[in-house]
């Protein structure tokens, strides 16, 4: 499902930018959506809707709104996305979960966030974990970033290449606005999807534009990994979510293949 040459540059740097992976006209609708709630209070957002941060108490953290799948058609086809369940499905080994979707916004007066995330002196966090040997490569927490808007260069999303994978500690001076050799500042248009491990170190600069940066922030990771007692899917909103939606969320033995993967696969004509 991946590509050799897919697997040599995710290897190399844990990550991949999957160009127009999402239909423009969902993106228009995303963008509205985003527009409408973010317009909101916290109080005021239809539920289950939870916003990480309340702009009334913290007006400078970037805000993401979650569990925006359980709301619209939109994010629920966006979480099964051909193109980046190909990905996901190669890089857990066919053993997904969907762990949730965070739609935020960046303004110019938003917060840049330092890096975050990689490894430090080799070691890896077993809910984190990256690998690649025969022939495979293999990622336990996976984000999709997918922009609804053009980022142009010299802001949004930055990493240090590599870094997934490091056995030394990132120096105290490396920072986000180091530019190449180190860091890479991946600049995309609406529609397209940074993919990335979880593992990797890396962050955002300072939105410049003069209209805010949206994007949907889609995270995976392996079926059997447990991320907190009560986590899955809500219960009480379950009949909001299609029945594969639904499946995918849920933890399950690694032994266990879904059907929603089966579906997905004989999609793809794999298997
Ligand atoms: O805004 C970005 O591109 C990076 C976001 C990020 O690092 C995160 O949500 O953890």
């Amino acid at each position: 499902m991946l590509n050799e040459a897919e697997k040599w540059l995710f290897d190399l740097h844990g990550y991949l930018v999957l160009k127009q992976a999402v239909a423009p006209e969902d993106v228009r609708r995303m963008v509205e959506l985003s527009d409408a709630w973010h317009a909101c209070d916290d109080a005021d957002l239809p539920a289950p809707l939870k916003s990480y941060s309340d702009p009334s108490t913290k007006p400078t953290t970037p805000r993401s709104i979650n569990q925006v799948e359980y709301v619209d058609g939109v994010f629920q086809r966006l979480v099964l996305n051909p193109e980046i369940m190909r990905v996901v499905l190669a890089l857990t080994h066919n053993s997904p979960q969907h762990l949730g979707c965070a739609l935020t916004r960046n303004t110019r007066q938003s917060d840049e966030l330092a890096f975050h995330g990689g490894v430090s002196g080799g070691i890896h966090h077993p809910a984190n974990d990256y690998q690649a040997a025969d022939g495979k490569v293999f990622a336990t927490f996976l984000n999709a970033g997918v922009s609804l808007v053009d980022v142009p260069p010299g802001t949004g999303f930055v990493c240090i290449p590599g870094s997934h994978k490091s056995h030394f500690p990132r120096p105290a001076d490396v920072t986000i606005t180091d530019g190449p050799p180190v860091v890479d500042n991946v600049s995309v248009q609406a529609g397209d999807v940074v993919l990335f491990t979880e593992a990797l170190c890396h962050g955002a600069l300072q939105w410049t534009q003069a209209t805010p940066r949206r994007t949907v922030f889609v995270r995976y990771c392996t079926s059997y990994a447990s991320w907190s007692p009560g986590a899955g899917p809500l219960e009480a909103y379950r009949d909001r979510i299609p029945e594969e939606l639904y499946e995918l969320k849920q933890m399950t033995g690694f032994r266990h293949r879904k059907k929603v993967v089966e579906r997905l696969l004989s999609d793809m004509g794999e298997e």
